[in-house]
């Protein structure tokens, strides 16, 4: 019957895969060797795609019913693999389009647990002694195991059939195990199946480890066991063909309009970062004054959010680049982080200039010259960023070119940002408080309201410059109102500083230029 075999991939090489699969199932052997095995399996294969080729507009069912009738081939064919054995044997091959493994064990096996069955990108870990054990007469049992590369081409993960519209990736190779020539098949503890993303993971999305049947993907006695970014362990209380989907939801239909809004709103933002900059430089009035904080501030984040702007223009053709991809990940993590280190020195500045220590000794003015205040403000980013890279390299260069959000990678940028938006909001309420107090005092001359209503724009609008308007991005999955804000404040911290800095200097008040000094300066002496 080995001739028969051979017979078959003569008689089909550049024939008719329907007939192909009849003699398969009409093969009698009950043990064929192994390379005529992965001879009939290759040929299979590349007739099949041959025809998924050719025949452009196959219906979901035509591509369902090919997919069973490969799956029943395939297993069909390793089952020949297996043959008697009194201790135990095993058998694998690897093809482009399909590696398989059969592990058998027989009545006098040693071993008390069978070596975890490999191909490349799945495993499976079955009790098969335990198996073995219940089929009392032969008291032998084997597994077969086999992942297709090319499988989702027919069983398509569109095929399961959810109650949400969701858009469906399929995560891993299918797979699909069996327990060939064994008369009692009943599992004795679950069968885990280890399978590696052949895609990258998005952390929003959901995994479902499902089974093949006849018609479609279900869930039904199979659940994820654990999962990280690249692997998935999927526990099953039977055997068939397997699989890992993800789900995530499809884009809102508003999508577009926010993403637009958002093109807007930085590309707004940018400019005044550049006009405040050119203010800064143009007026560089009041010598001694202090803006080296504001100054950094632009910096930073107009170069952070310009990068952040083109990466995702241009992201189609950068990120397939994994190496420009992590860089600019990587800057962008400085960048951004030393906006932040900056909002924090402008926050103690500020601090300190309305709590009226302006006369400071000299010791403490070198503290907080100019020169210091810009190592601390890019070192400890340049710190944080080299601390991640030693530590986690490959967490930088998502999809996205940003950080990677699975595990806990993200809280390199998270965890500082955290700190310093906490401790601004704390130094943003005490300089309110202390500079009310002080307005009371004033208030006999206070006439003009207009004044008033200015100084406590200025405050308002020194609150998203010191970036407490970064908060409610903690909170834009609960609201579109608070995303749409967000959208807005954070890229236009560039505009409030060009607003107090720039526009608004000029009408400030004799009486309150005291406060006022504050806001916008700090003395050298
Ligand atoms: C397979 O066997 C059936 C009968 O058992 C026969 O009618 C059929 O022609 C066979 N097919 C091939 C391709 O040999
Ligand atoms: C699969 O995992 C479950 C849960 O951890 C465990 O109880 C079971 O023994 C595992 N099965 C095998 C065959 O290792
Ligand atoms: C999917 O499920 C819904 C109900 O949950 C059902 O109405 C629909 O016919 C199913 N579709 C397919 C292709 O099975
Ligand atoms: C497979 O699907 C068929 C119908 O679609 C159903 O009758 C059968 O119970 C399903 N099998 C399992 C194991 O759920
Ligand atoms: C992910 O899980 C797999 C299998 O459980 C393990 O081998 C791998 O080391 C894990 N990777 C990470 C990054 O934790
Ligand atoms: C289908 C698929 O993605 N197969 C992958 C299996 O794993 C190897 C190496 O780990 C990849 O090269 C294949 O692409």
């Amino acid at each position: 019957s080995s001739n028969s075999a051979f017979n078959i991939v003569i008689q089909t090489s550049g024939g008719c895969l329907k007939n192909l699969f009849e003699q398969i199932e009409n093969i009698t052997a009950q043990v064929l060797p192994l390379n005529i095995v992965t001879d009939i399996l290759t040929v299979a294969f590349n007739a099949s795609e041959k025809i998924l080729e050719t025949t452009t507009s196959a219906s979901p069912t035509e591509l369902a019913s090919h997919g069973n009738k490969m799956l029943k081939t395939s297993e069909k064919l390793i089952s020949t693999l297996v043959k008697p054995t009194d201790t135990n044997d095993s058998v694998r091959f690897t093809l482009p389009t399909v590696e398989g493994q059969v592990f058998m064990v027989g009545a006098k096996v040693t071993l008390d647990k069978i070596p975890r069955l490999d191909t490349k990108n799945s495993s499976v870990d079955i009790d098969l002694i335990g198996i073995a054990k219940n089929n009392y007469e032969t008291r032998s049992a084997a597994v077969a195991f086999m992942s297709y590369n090319t499988m989702e081409n027919l069983l398509k993960p569109d095929f399961f059939n959810t109650s949400s519209e969701t858009v469906k990736t399929m995560m891993s190779t299918v797979i699909s195990a069996t327990l060939p020539k064994t008369n009692n098949t009943k599992l004795t503890e679950p069968v885990n199946f280890t399978l590696k993303h052949i895609r990258e993971f998005d952390p929003r999305g959901s995994l479902s480890c499902v089974y093949w049947n006849i018609s479609e993907w279900i869930v039904d006695g199979c659940a994820v066991l654990k999962t990280n970014s690249s692997y998935t362990v999927c526990s099953c209380d039977h055997l068939s063909t397997f699989a890992l989907i993800m789900q995530t939801s499809r884009p809102p239909v508003s999508g577009s309009l926010l993403e637009l809004l958002n093109l807007v709103c930085v590309i707004v933002g940018l400019v005044f970062f550049s006009l405040a900059l050119l203010t800064f430089a143009l007026c560089q009035w009041s010598p001694g004054v202090n803006n080296v904080a504001r100054i950094n501030i632009c910096v930073s984040l107009l170069l952070a959010h310009l990068l952040f702007l083109l990466t995702q223009r241009f992201l189609s053709i950068i990120w397939r680049q994994k190496v420009l991809c992590a860089v600019i990940s990587g800057l962008l993590h400085f960048l951004f982080l030393s906006g932040f280190v900056w909002m924090f020195i402008e926050a103690v500045l500020l601090f300190i200039c309305v709590k009226n220590l302006s006369q400071i000794s000299s010791k403490k003015r070198e503290v907080l010259s100019s020169g210091f205040l810009c190592v601390i403000g890019y070192v400890v980013a340049l710190v944080v960023v080299c601390v991640s890279v030693g530590l986690v390299p490959e967490g930088y260069g998502s999809e996205h070119c940003w950080l990677k959000m699975d595990r806990s990678f993200i809280w390199s940028f998270l965890g500082p940002v955290c700190v310093i938006l906490a401790l601004n909001t704390i130094l943003f309420i005490k300089i309110v408080i202390t500079l009310n107090a002080a307005l009371k005092n004033l208030n006999a001359e206070v006439s003009q309201m207009k004044q008033t209503k200015i100084l406590v724009f200025k405050t308002l609008a020194q609150f998203v410059v010191l970036g407490c308007s970064w908060i409610l991005g903690f909170f834009t999955n609960d609201s579109k109102v608070l995303e749409i804000l967000f959208l807005i404040l954070n890229s236009q911290q560039g505009t409030f500083i060009f607003l107090i800095y720039g526009v608004l200097n000029k009408e400030v008040m004799q009486q309150y230029r005291k406060f006022f000094r504050c806001l916008c300066c700090i003395k050298h002496h």
